[in-house]
Parts: C-alpha cells; structure tokens; sequence
C-alpha cells in the first residue's frame, strides 16, 4: 500500500511568517505535525511521502504513485484542501481526510471517501483492520479521547529539515479551563492527556538523531496545562537539555497562571525554554469575566513581566469584540501591548467556532450570521452580530493593527522585551557561519537599504547590537519579524 501524505497550503496568516522567512532562506515553519502522526500509525508495510504545499508542490507523478491520499488541514487551508481534493479524486484515487478542518466545521464537506474525525490514535488501526475485511466505514470518530500512551513518535524521517524554520513536538492534549470561545476544549476535552516522559523525550531524541539542532515548538494548547504531569517532567527536560548540550531552543504555549508558578517558571528556564506564547485576551476584566477567563486574574501587566524575568520572551494572542468591550477598548488594548513588550502580538476579532459554547450562546441570542469562521482569526471578518457596531468595531480593529505593527513601534517593543529577557547563555538556533552572513545580508539590504523604513530599522538595530551583541540571532528574527507583520498588515489593505 503506498499512502501519499499531503498538507494544504496556508493562505498568509499572522502564523505563516511568510515575509519573514525568506530572509532566513526557509519556507516555512513547521512541518505538519499532525500528518507526521498519522504516518506513525500506518501499518508497517506501508510505503510513505509526505507533501507539504507549503514548500513544494504536488505533481502528478505523485498523485499517480498513491494507492492512497491523506490529507490533514485547518479551517484555514480548506481552499487549497478542497483543490487537492478535487485533483487527487480526478485521478481515481481513494482520498482519506482528516484534522481539525473536517473535525470541527459545519458546512458540508469535499467528497472522500473516508473521514476521521477527531484524533486517530485507535481510528486509523480500526480503518485499516476494516479495510484489510473489505469494511472500511465512510466516517471515523474515536467514541473516547486516546490515551496518548498510544501515540507514536511522528515520523521526522519525511521531513527535510532545510525547508523549516522549527520543529515541533506535541506533550499533551487539552486544557483544564473553559473560555468561552475556545474550541481545543470541545476537540481535545478539558483533561488534558500527556505522553510520559520517556515518550516526549524520545521524540527529543529522535529529532537530535536525525540532525536538528534549534527552535522546538512544543505545540500543547496549554503546557501547563496538567501541571502535576509537567512538574514531574521538567527535572528529566532539564537533564535531557543538559546532557546533550542544549540543542533545542523550547518555545510553547500556556496559560497566564504559569506567572503564579515561581518553581515551574525557574525550571522551565532551566530546561531551555526562551518564548511561550500566553492567551491574554483583553485588559478588560468585564470582558475576561464574559469570556469565562478566571485564570487571567491580578495584575496581567506584572504576570507577562514575571515571565520575561526569566529569559522568556513573551508573545500573546489578543481579543476585541467582546459584548463588555467598552468604546476606548482599541487605546486600551494598544497601550497594553505597549506597556508588556509583548513584540509577537497576535490581535484577532472575536469569531464564534463551531460547537463552542459561544457559538451555542450566539446561537441561542439569534446573533450568529450563518458563516463558518474563516480559519483565520486575523483578518476583519464577523460571523456574529457585535454588541458595538459593526463599523466601529471594525475599524477600531484597523487601528490596533496599523499602529502596534508600525516599525516604530514594533521595535520598541522588541527592544524593551530583550532587556526584560535576561539570558546566561546564548540559545541554539540554525544560523552559523555562512548561513548567518546570508540572512544578516539578506535583511540589511532589504530593510537597511531598499525599504522605506530604513531609518527605523538601523535605529533599532544600532541600539539593540550596542546593548545586546551576543543576541544577534534574536536581533535579526525581531527585524524580519517587524517587517513580516507589517507587510500581512498592508496585504489586508490597512494602509
Ligand atoms: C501547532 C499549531 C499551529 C502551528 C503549526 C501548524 C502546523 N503546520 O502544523 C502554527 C503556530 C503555525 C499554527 C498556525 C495557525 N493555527 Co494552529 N494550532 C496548532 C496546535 C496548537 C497544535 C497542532 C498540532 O500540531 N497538533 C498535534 C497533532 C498530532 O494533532 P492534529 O494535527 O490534530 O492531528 C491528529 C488528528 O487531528 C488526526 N489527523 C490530523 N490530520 C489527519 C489527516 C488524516 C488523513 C487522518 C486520518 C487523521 C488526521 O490525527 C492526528 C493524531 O491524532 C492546534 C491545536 C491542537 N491541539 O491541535 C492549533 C490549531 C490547529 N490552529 C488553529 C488556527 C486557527 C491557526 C491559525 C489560522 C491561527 C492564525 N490566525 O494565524 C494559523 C494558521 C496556520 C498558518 N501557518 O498560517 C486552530 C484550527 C481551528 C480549525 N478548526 O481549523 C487550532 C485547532 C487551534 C484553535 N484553538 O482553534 N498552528
Ligand atoms: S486557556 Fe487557552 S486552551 Fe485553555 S480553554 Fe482557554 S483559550 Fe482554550
């Protein structure tokens, strides 16, 4: 049986780096870590590729060469998703689709002929045996979450390390909170479920042995999510870092509540960790009440600082349209932004997501306009009638993100959380030698020399070597970032 593994393109998104990653000479960020899964949990015999359309494309020779298409995808890749579809499905071939796009949407889906829905621990083994008996079932739902004991370690051998910027492995599934507008938790459950710690670190063993050395992005929905487990794991991280000489530098995602962990907080600065990405939301505490958000209590200005001291950069998804937002919410989320050098902020307008409880309050309100969301947070769309008027919301919309991506501003930010990130010893990254000399020329003379911000970019990137020279690597991603956001900024006519 050959299976053709294929994840969708991604439309430009706050997440895609797009603008960014040429500098580096990279493609993309990261590989698909779902479909890397799946291939864990093929049957042995299976021949395998993986295509990922996001640094290559498919052609048909390959398409040909498949007994099987599976394809993975997000609400935000369901054009490109729908197009290989149809392509693959021309070609007479048995199409196999699954991910969080066909677990969570409610429009109609693109014909396949098996779906899977939800997570494919203990579905996959039962489509094959079915398939094996001639029996294989239209639709796959697993009737529990999977243990994730059972789950493989992904595949990394698909992947061509050259073509990403980061790796990513998964530890756990869930969150034990409950925010209103959140759909991991109606996905992957309010337990969350980790692999142990000889599973997780096996992974970090599988991906030093295949020669990455960098950026590792564990992806949980909150890292910290099932805390015993975690502080349980971190002596072994740590030793694991230590031994091996810190070849990865560990970015995740966790809840505000980790500024309340002294302990947690200083291990995870041991084991290597420099970035977590926090679900702020708002400033706004009506508003944090609404969205059901009691884990984002005190001081969050304070919480974001705690963490930065230590070492960790701070990057945050950021919300408006809430029904408590007052008038002045736009200032207030800019000025908030601002004051935590936050650099990475990720502004979104509040959409409803299928089968949240939001979208099941919406509904009971009449308020739901009868769209699906677009899958991609960062672009002014509504799917629900706002408390504020439209129009105001909307442009109020406009304003954070012209003003908290104006190169001026980014670089301040990117300054004030350096100097708030304090570091012992530099983090691994991709870039030595040649490769550094390219992307420091590559971005000089796009930004230093050909762009009409130039003044900007020196200022910054004087005052930054001057104070932090041995964070060159930080310095250079901060500058590509900045004009990464800028230019997703402009693509969406915000000029
Ligand atoms: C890591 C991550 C990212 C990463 C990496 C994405 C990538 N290339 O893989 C980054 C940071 C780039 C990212 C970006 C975005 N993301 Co994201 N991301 C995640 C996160 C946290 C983990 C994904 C992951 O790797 N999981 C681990 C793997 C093992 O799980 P999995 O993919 O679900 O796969 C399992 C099953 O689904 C199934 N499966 C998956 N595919 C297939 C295919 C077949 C054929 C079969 C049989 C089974 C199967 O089997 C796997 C094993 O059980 C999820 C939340 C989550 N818990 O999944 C959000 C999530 C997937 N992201 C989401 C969103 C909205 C985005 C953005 C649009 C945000 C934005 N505005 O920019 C962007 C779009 C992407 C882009 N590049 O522009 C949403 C998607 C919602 C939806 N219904 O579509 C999620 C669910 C988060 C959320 N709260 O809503 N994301
Ligand atoms: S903390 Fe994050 S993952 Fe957890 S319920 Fe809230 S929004 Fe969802």
């Amino acid at each position: 049986m050959r299976v053709l593994l294929v994840n969708p393109e991604f439309p430009d998104t706050y997440w895609s780096f797009r603008h960014a990653l040429p500098f580096e000479g990279k493609r993309c960020v990261f590989p698909p870590l779902g479909l890397l899964t799946v291939s864990g949990l093929l049957p042995r015999s299976c021949e395998r590729r993986l295509i990922d359309l996001n640094v290559e494309t498919l052609k048909n020779s390959q398409i040909d060469w498949a007994d099987m298409i599976f394809i993975t995808g997000m609400l935000a890749q369901k054009k490109s998703l729908h197009e290989v579809v149809k392509r693959c499905k021309q070609r007479g071939k048995l199409i196999v689709l699954g991910g969080p796009y066909v677990t969570s949407t409610i429009e109609e889906l693109p014909y396949a002929d098996h779906i899977f829905q939800g997570e494919a621990e203990t579905t996959l083994p039962q489509f094959f045996a079915d398939l094996d008996r001639g029996e294989a079932k239209r639709t796959y739902k697993a009737p529990e979450r999977p243990p994730l004991a059972i789950a493989p370690i992904p595949d990394f051998r698909l992947v061509n390390f050259k073509r990403y910027s980061c790796m990513s492995v998964q530890y756990s599934r869930g969150c034990p909170f409950s925010c209103e507008f959140c759909d991991i938790i109606e996905i992957y459950g309010r337990v969350p479920r980790t692999k142990s710690n000889q599973q997780i670190l096996a992974e970090f063993d599988e991906l030093k042995r295949l020669g990455w050395r960098g950026p590792l992005f564990i992806v949980d929905d909150n890292f910290i999510g099932n805390k015993k487990n975690v502080r349980l794991l971190m002596p072994d991280m740590i030793e694991w870092q230590k031994k091996n000489d810190y070849p990865f530098s560990l970015l995740t995602e966790a809840s505000v509540n980790l500024a309340d962990d002294d302990e947690l907080l200083n291990s995870m600065k041991e084991a290597g960790f420099r970035r977590v990405f926090l679900g702020i939301e708002t400033p706004v505490e009506e508003s944090l009440k609404e969205a059901q958000k009691s884990q984002n209590r005190g001081n969050l200005l304070d919480s974001v600082r705690k963490i930065q001291s230590r070492g960790m950069e701070v990057m945050a998804g950021f919300i408006v349209g809430f029904d408590n937002d007052p008038e002045d919410i736009f200032e207030r989320q800019i000025e908030f932004i601002r004051e935590s050098a936050i650099p990475m902020a990720m502004v979104g307008m509040l959409n409803a997501l299928p089968d949240t409880q939001l979208w099941k309050r919406l509904e009971r309100e009449g308020r739901l306009l009868g769209d699906d969301a677009s899958g991609n947070n960062t672009v002014a769309t509504l799917n629900f009638t706002p408390k504020m008027d439209v129009e105001k919301l909307v442009n109020g919309y406009k304003t954070i993100m012209r003003t908290i991506y104006k190169p001026s501003e980014y670089y301040r930010r990117a300054l004030d959380s350096l100097q708030r990130t304090p570091q012992d010893a530099p983090e691994a990254h991709q870039y030595h030698g040649l490769k550094a000399l390219k992307a420091f020329v590559r971005i000089s003379f796009k930004l230093g020399v050909l762009d009409a911000e130039r003044r900007e970019f020196w200022r910054f990137f004087i005052e930054a070597a001057h104070k932090h020279q041995d964070r060159m690597v930080e310095l250079l991603r901060h500058a590509a970032m900045a004009y990464h956001f800028r230019k997703l900024n402009e693509s969406y006519g915000d000029t």
